[in-house]
Protein backbone atom coordinates (compact mmCIF):
# COMPACT_ATOMS: atom_id res chain seq x y z
CA UNK A 1 0.00 0.00 0.00
CA UNK A 2 1.21 3.63 -0.84
CA UNK A 3 2.11 5.62 2.17
CA UNK A 4 3.08 9.36 2.41
CA UNK A 5 6.63 8.59 2.01
CA UNK A 6 6.34 6.94 -1.14
CA UNK A 7 4.55 10.27 -2.92
CA UNK A 8 7.24 12.09 -4.82
CA UNK A 9 7.21 16.20 -3.83
CA UNK A 10 8.04 18.98 -5.73
CA UNK A 11 11.74 19.31 -6.51
CA UNK A 12 11.33 15.58 -7.90
CA UNK A 13 12.09 15.97 -11.64
CA UNK A 14 9.83 13.00 -12.82
CA UNK A 15 7.14 15.54 -11.73
CA UNK A 16 7.81 18.08 -14.34
CA UNK A 17 8.59 15.10 -17.19
CA UNK A 18 6.01 13.78 -19.31
CA UNK A 19 4.44 10.54 -18.84
CA UNK A 20 4.80 7.81 -21.63
CA UNK A 21 1.91 6.27 -23.05
CA UNK A 22 0.64 3.06 -21.55
CA UNK A 23 0.44 -0.35 -23.84
CA UNK A 24 -2.29 -2.86 -23.70
CA UNK A 25 -2.92 -5.25 -22.76
CA UNK A 26 -1.54 -4.31 -19.60
CA UNK A 27 1.39 -5.90 -17.86
CA UNK A 28 1.00 -7.37 -14.65
CA UNK A 29 3.03 -4.57 -12.94
CA UNK A 30 0.89 -2.02 -14.22
CA UNK A 31 -2.15 -3.54 -13.13
CA UNK A 32 -0.67 -3.72 -9.80
CA UNK A 33 -0.15 -0.10 -10.11
CA UNK A 34 -3.30 1.15 -11.08
CA UNK A 35 -4.84 -1.60 -8.18
CA UNK A 36 -2.21 0.69 -5.76
CA UNK A 37 -3.22 3.98 -6.90
CA UNK A 38 -6.80 3.36 -6.58
CA UNK A 39 -6.42 2.03 -3.12
CA UNK A 40 -4.42 5.30 -1.53
CA UNK A 41 -7.21 6.95 -2.30
CA UNK A 42 -10.22 4.34 -0.58
CA UNK A 43 -8.29 4.40 2.14
CA UNK A 44 -7.57 7.64 2.64
CA UNK A 45 -10.82 8.54 2.65
CA UNK A 46 -11.98 6.49 5.33
CA UNK A 47 -11.47 8.41 8.21
CA UNK A 48 -10.12 5.70 10.53
CA UNK A 49 -8.03 4.04 7.54
CA UNK A 50 -6.42 7.81 6.85
CA UNK A 51 -5.89 8.64 10.47
CA UNK A 52 -4.00 4.95 11.13
CA UNK A 53 -1.76 5.27 8.32
CA UNK A 54 -1.21 9.14 8.49
CA UNK A 55 -2.60 9.59 5.00
CA UNK A 56 -3.53 13.23 3.39
CA UNK A 57 -7.12 12.57 1.98
CA UNK A 58 -6.61 12.38 -1.34
CA UNK A 59 -9.40 12.21 -4.24
CA UNK A 60 -6.72 11.74 -6.96
CA UNK A 61 -2.99 10.17 -7.40
CA UNK A 62 -1.24 10.55 -10.45
CA UNK A 63 1.45 7.90 -11.66
CA UNK A 64 3.89 10.51 -11.15
CA UNK A 65 3.60 11.04 -8.14
CA UNK A 66 4.48 7.76 -6.80
CA UNK A 67 7.49 7.75 -9.25
CA UNK A 68 6.09 5.71 -11.91
CA UNK A 69 6.32 7.99 -15.53
CA UNK A 70 2.98 6.50 -17.00
CA UNK A 71 0.11 7.67 -18.04
CA UNK A 72 -1.86 6.46 -15.55
CA UNK A 73 -4.56 8.51 -12.77
CA UNK A 74 -6.69 7.21 -10.24
CA UNK A 75 -9.82 9.53 -9.39
CA UNK A 76 -12.14 8.65 -6.89
CA UNK A 77 -14.68 12.19 -6.35
CA UNK A 78 -17.01 11.05 -3.03
CA UNK A 79 -20.63 11.21 -3.65
CA UNK A 80 -22.27 14.15 -2.62
CA UNK A 81 -24.65 12.79 -0.39
CA UNK A 82 -23.80 9.99 2.20
CA UNK A 83 -24.65 6.40 0.66
CA UNK A 84 -24.70 7.83 -3.13
CA UNK A 85 -22.51 6.60 -5.32
CA UNK A 86 -19.05 8.18 -6.57
CA UNK A 87 -19.44 11.23 -8.81
CA UNK A 88 -16.54 9.86 -10.39
CA UNK A 89 -14.30 6.66 -9.68
CA UNK A 90 -11.58 4.97 -12.09
CA UNK A 91 -8.54 4.42 -13.57
CA UNK A 92 -7.93 6.59 -15.91
CA UNK A 93 -4.84 5.27 -18.75
CA UNK A 94 -3.42 7.74 -21.66
CA UNK A 95 -6.84 10.06 -21.08
CA UNK A 96 -7.04 12.88 -23.41
CA UNK A 97 -9.41 15.65 -22.92
CA UNK A 98 -11.07 15.83 -26.57
CA UNK A 99 -12.91 18.90 -26.07
CA UNK A 100 -13.18 21.45 -23.39
CA UNK A 101 -15.93 24.28 -22.29
CA UNK A 102 -14.68 27.88 -22.77
CA UNK A 103 -15.68 29.01 -19.66
CA UNK A 104 -13.45 28.66 -16.58
CA UNK A 105 -14.13 26.98 -13.19
CA UNK A 106 -11.90 27.10 -10.17
CA UNK A 107 -12.62 26.47 -6.37
CA UNK A 108 -12.95 29.06 -4.20
CA UNK A 109 -10.43 27.64 -1.76
CA UNK A 110 -7.94 27.26 -4.67
CA UNK A 111 -6.33 24.00 -4.93
CA UNK A 112 -3.31 21.86 -3.09
CA UNK A 113 -1.17 18.95 -4.13
CA UNK A 114 -0.62 16.14 -2.44
CA UNK A 115 2.98 16.19 -4.10
CA UNK A 116 3.37 19.89 -2.54
CA UNK A 117 3.49 20.26 1.07
CA UNK A 118 3.17 24.26 1.16
CA UNK A 119 -0.67 26.20 0.70
CA UNK A 120 -0.02 28.16 -2.20
CA UNK A 121 -2.87 30.11 -2.01
CA UNK A 122 -4.75 31.43 -5.34
CA UNK A 123 -6.97 30.16 -8.14
CA UNK A 124 -6.76 27.90 -10.54
CA UNK A 125 -8.69 28.68 -13.66
CA UNK A 126 -9.15 25.06 -14.95
CA UNK A 127 -12.31 24.15 -17.88
CA UNK A 128 -16.01 24.26 -15.94
CA UNK A 129 -16.83 21.23 -18.61
CA UNK A 130 -14.77 18.77 -20.42
CA UNK A 131 -15.04 15.48 -22.42
CA UNK A 132 -12.40 13.01 -21.67
CA UNK A 133 -11.30 9.60 -23.56
CA UNK A 134 -9.59 7.03 -21.39
CA UNK A 135 -8.81 3.42 -21.31
CA UNK A 136 -9.52 1.45 -17.99
CA UNK A 137 -7.73 -1.41 -16.68
CA UNK A 138 -9.43 -3.68 -18.65
CA UNK A 139 -8.66 -1.81 -22.02
CA UNK A 140 -12.44 -0.58 -22.40
CA UNK A 141 -12.56 2.85 -23.97
CA UNK A 142 -14.39 5.50 -22.26
CA UNK A 143 -15.77 8.61 -23.53
CA UNK A 144 -17.42 10.80 -20.95
CA UNK A 145 -18.44 14.62 -20.12
CA UNK A 146 -17.57 15.83 -16.78
CA UNK A 147 -18.82 19.33 -15.33
CA UNK A 148 -17.40 21.16 -12.01
CA UNK A 149 -15.33 19.38 -9.73
CA UNK A 150 -15.05 15.77 -11.21
CA UNK A 151 -13.90 18.08 -14.44
CA UNK A 152 -11.12 19.75 -11.82
CA UNK A 153 -10.33 16.76 -10.12
CA UNK A 154 -9.31 15.24 -13.84
CA UNK A 155 -7.30 17.89 -15.32
CA UNK A 156 -4.95 18.51 -12.06
CA UNK A 157 -4.68 14.61 -12.14
CA UNK A 158 -4.01 14.84 -16.45
CA UNK A 159 -1.72 17.60 -15.64
CA UNK A 160 0.57 15.54 -14.10
CA UNK A 161 0.63 13.23 -16.98
CA UNK A 162 2.43 16.15 -18.23
CA UNK A 163 4.55 17.40 -16.00
CA UNK A 164 2.66 20.11 -15.07
CA UNK A 165 1.71 21.53 -11.64
CA UNK A 166 -1.58 23.49 -10.34
CA UNK A 167 0.32 26.60 -8.89
CA UNK A 168 1.93 26.84 -12.43
CA UNK A 169 -1.40 28.16 -13.37
CA UNK A 170 -1.63 30.82 -10.48
CA UNK A 171 -1.81 34.26 -11.73
CA UNK A 172 1.65 35.37 -10.60
CA UNK A 173 0.40 39.02 -10.41
CA UNK A 174 -2.71 38.94 -8.78
CA UNK A 175 -2.93 34.86 -7.52
CA UNK A 176 -7.10 35.41 -6.74
CA UNK A 177 -8.11 37.09 -9.87
CA UNK A 178 -9.81 34.72 -12.37
CA UNK A 179 -10.49 34.71 -15.99
CA UNK A 180 -13.95 36.64 -16.23
CA UNK A 181 -17.34 34.10 -15.93
CA UNK A 182 -15.18 31.91 -13.93
CA UNK A 183 -17.88 29.55 -12.34
CA UNK A 184 -16.46 29.59 -8.47
CA UNK A 185 -17.65 26.51 -6.31
CA UNK A 186 -16.31 24.96 -3.02
C1 LIG B 1 -6.10 16.01 -3.28
N1 LIG B 1 -7.52 16.51 -1.51
O1 LIG B 1 -6.26 14.82 -3.07
F1 LIG B 1 -14.04 16.20 -1.84
F2 LIG B 1 -12.09 12.77 0.64
C2 LIG B 1 -6.41 17.05 -2.20
C3 LIG B 1 -5.27 17.26 -1.18
C4 LIG B 1 -4.03 17.73 -1.89
C5 LIG B 1 -5.70 18.31 -0.19
C6 LIG B 1 -4.94 15.98 -0.43
C7 LIG B 1 -8.74 16.95 -1.55
O2 LIG B 1 -9.13 17.84 -2.29
N2 LIG B 1 -9.48 16.24 -0.66
C8 LIG B 1 -10.69 15.75 -0.67
C9 LIG B 1 -11.78 16.32 -1.30
C10 LIG B 1 -12.97 15.69 -1.23
C11 LIG B 1 -13.08 14.49 -0.57
C12 LIG B 1 -11.98 13.92 0.03
C13 LIG B 1 -10.79 14.55 -0.02
N3 LIG B 1 -5.62 16.41 -4.47
C14 LIG B 1 -5.21 15.35 -5.39
C15 LIG B 1 -3.84 15.48 -5.93
O3 LIG B 1 -2.93 16.15 -5.47
N4 LIG B 1 -3.66 14.76 -6.99
O4 LIG B 1 -2.55 14.82 -7.72
C16 LIG B 1 -5.60 17.77 -4.94
C17 LIG B 1 -6.93 18.20 -5.51
C18 LIG B 1 -6.97 19.70 -5.76
C19 LIG B 1 -8.03 19.91 -6.78
C20 LIG B 1 -8.12 18.65 -7.54
C21 LIG B 1 -7.29 17.62 -6.84
ZN1 LIG C 1 -1.62 16.75 -7.52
Amino acid sequence: MFLMKDITRDGNPVLRKRAAKVEFPLSDEDRELARQLMEYLEVSQDPELCKKYGLRAGVGLAAPQVGVSKQMASVLVPPEEEGGKPLFKDVIINPVIVSESVQYGALTEGEGCLSVDEDIPGYVPRHDRITLKYTDVDGNDHKVRLKHYPAIVCQHEIDHLKGVLFYDHINKDDPFEAPEGTVMFS
